[in-house]
């Protein structure tokens, strides 16, 4: 049941699983008669709306099930300017969903419900022509949902490659859905074919194989396989990245942080865009720090991520409480 969706009029493809996600309010355990707010999640379609804001034409391959869930995320990318044509409606499968709750101000709890949902079900098949577009984005999660999954994504980054587009990977480690061990048996011959690789510390020791802590190390390894840049994210400290160019580092913009879930898939979108714009790599760090703190802004997976026209401002409010 595949659908082969001509992609050849973006630039960029992200591919992976999106959830409903009802999100509890801050400091609120849910409860009976609490109040939730819905939205959706999902780290590839968060790449994905980042790209579109930033004005990138971007495709969005995943499954969804025929459901209000699957119609909400289908019609919001739509809204939000993605393509989702290759949006496969999988009518033997519900789609997954995600609940967010803070238990307490500092403690967030996460609870999938993704176990055969209709993105664990994602096909090779379901990989579009690639020939015409730039970058493919995958993460780390969709391996971890299902061997079907794990075989999409490996045929969508064979193919990229062959179509010489550039590829991207954010490690994106859950420990939900599988060790570190395993994350970094399955991504790692990922390698030779992938041209960028994002991640924190952990997830870039875990995709170098290492368990020895150094992150130097696990960067010189990786970027002697295929990867020319490895991006290292380091949340509120800020990020680094690796490449011919040497090392370069940026710190993180001082912005009043509400929501840190999505933030790093906004950096990731920040810095593609300047890649795709063949912004020199500080430039892209830039964009990323800058998409990076406007997530973290704003309640949401998403819903923060800039505008190209929006970009400047956390700069702009800095200069001004200074
Ligand atoms: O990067 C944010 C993601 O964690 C969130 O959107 C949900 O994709 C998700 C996941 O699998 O955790």
């Amino acid at each position: 049941m595949s659908t082969v969706t001509p992609t050849n009029t973006v630039d960029a493809i992200t591919l992976g699983e999106s959830l409903g996600l009802v999100m509890g309010e801050p400091a609120a355990p849910l409860r009976a008669g609490s109040t939730v707010r819905f939205s959706f999640a999902g780290a590839e379609s968060n790449v994905a709306i980042g790209l579109a804001r930033l004005g990138h034409p971007v495709s969005f391959v995943t499954r969804v099930g025929d459901d209000s869930i699957g119609r909400m995320i289908t019609e919001t990318l739509r809204g939000e300017g993605v393509d989702v044509s290759g949006i496969v409606v999988d009518p033997a499968a519900h789609t997954a969903l995600m609940i967010r709750q803070h238990r307490t101000a500092d403690t967030l709890t996460v609870t999938y419900y993704r176990d055969g949902a209709a993105g664990s079900r994602l096909d090779p098949g379901d990989v579009p022509d690639l020939a015409g577009a730039r970058l493919l984005h995958v993460t780390g999660i969709t391996p971890a949902l299902s061997s079907s999954a794990r075989d999409t994504v490996t045929a969508a980054v064979r193919t990229a490659r062959a179509a010489g587009l550039v590829v991207s990977l954010d490690v994106n480690y859950r420990s939900l859905l599988w060790s570190a061990a395993a994350a970094g048996a399955a991504l790692a011959p990922l390698l030779d074919a992938v041209d960028i690789v994002f991640g924190g510390d952990d997830e870039l020791l875990a995709l170098a194989q290492r368990d020895d802590g150094d992150v130097d190390l696990a960067v010189s390894h990786l970027l002697q396989h295929r990867p020319s840049v490895v991006v290292r994210k380091r949340g509120s400290v800020g990020a680094t990245a690796y490449g011919e160019f040497g090392v370069m580092e940026r710190a993180a913009l001082s912005v009043s942080a509400v929501d840190p879930v999505g933030a790093g898939d906004a950096f990731v979108a920040g810095f593609l865009s300047g890649l795709l714009d063949g912004v020199e790599p500080g430039g892209c760090l830039d964009r990323a720090v800058e998409c990076g703190a406007f997530a973290v802004s704003v309640h949401g997976d998403w819903e923060g991520a800039p505008r190209r026209s929006e970009l400047g401002m956390p700069a702009r409010s800095e200069r001004v409480q200074r």
